[in-house]
């Protein structure tokens, strides 16, 4: 899945692609990097971001959706809000990626028409404040029962299992060592049932931990990436798409012969 912030405040590609042209231009270079889903987000998700009144980001994020819809591109919307999803479910997009796990008032009813997949991400508190003192008892546990628990609701709202994909939230609420817990159980997560997402890339998590600026984490993210693929991942959700398909070929070709 790669990454496309249409966003002026994104935390490494903030700005970068505001122009409706340049957006376009890089979903399509990360398709033919080998990209098979382009999530699109119209507002940022990174701790302390200003929240976006509902017509900016549609403005920012539908016409776009329709233009890579129409080219046969799978798109996926990362968003919270129910008119969000429903106007970019009839631009096209095939997935709605949610970081609060359509948590708000109509999220669920907006996702389950149609017939998209929904990605249910954790997140422990709001971008504003999640990363001032993020605490759980048993990190693994409580966020694979929260997945399966949401997961449970979009079912009994109609939303079918195979529609269904999980995610941990890295970096959502998490210290270093609750994102490093959860990569290393990664496999209590698929074991839940579901395909997981795993969206780790240029995360402050992997400069902590390479000493690295946001836009130097290409080796510290590729790494991260086939880390959570060797764990069990699905889908892994990254801005450095070549590098990533390049090591995962590498990878697959030496584990499968
Ligand atoms: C929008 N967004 C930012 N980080 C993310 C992550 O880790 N997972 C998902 N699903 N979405 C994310």
């Amino acid at each position: 899945m790669g990454i496309l912030n249409v966003t002026p405040d994104s935390f490494s590609d903030g700005g970068m692609f505001v122009d409706r042209e340049r957006a376009l231009a890089h979903a399509r270079r990360m398709v033919a990097d080998g990209a098979d889903i382009i999530d699109i987000g119209g507002e940022s998700t990174r701790p302390g971001a200003t929240p976006v009144p509902a017509d900016v980001e549609l403005d920012r994020v539908v016409p776009l959706v329709e233009a890579l819809a129409r080219e046969g591109i799978r798109v996926s919307v990362d968003t919270h809000k129910p008119v969000v999803m429903r106007a970019a479910l009839a631009a096209g997009a095939g997935m709605i990626n949610d970081v609060r796990a359509l948590r708000e008032p109509g999220a669920m009813e907006a996702a389950a028409a149609g017939h998209a997949t929904v990605c249910l991400m954790h997140m422990q508190g709001y971008p504003g404040t999640m990363q001032a003192e993020p605490h759980y008892d048993d990190v693994v546990l409580e966020v694979r029962d929260f997945l399966v628990e949401r997961a449970a609701c979009c079912e009994a709202a109609g939303i079918a299992r195979d529609r269904i994909v999980i995610d941990p939230g890295f970096g959502f609420g998490k210290t270093l060592a609750h994102n490093l817990a959860l990569m290393r159980s990664l496999g209590v997560f698929k074991a839940a049932g579901y395909p997981v997402l795993v969206g780790l890339s240029r995360k402050s998590m992997l400069g902590g931990i390479a000493g690295r600026d946001v836009n130097e984490r290409a080796a510290a993210s590729v790494a991260a990436a086939l880390a959570a693929i060797a764990r069990g991942a699905a889908i892994v959700r990254v801005h450095d798409v070549r590098e990533t398909v390049d090591a995962l070929n590498v990878w697959q070709a030496i584990e499968t012969g």
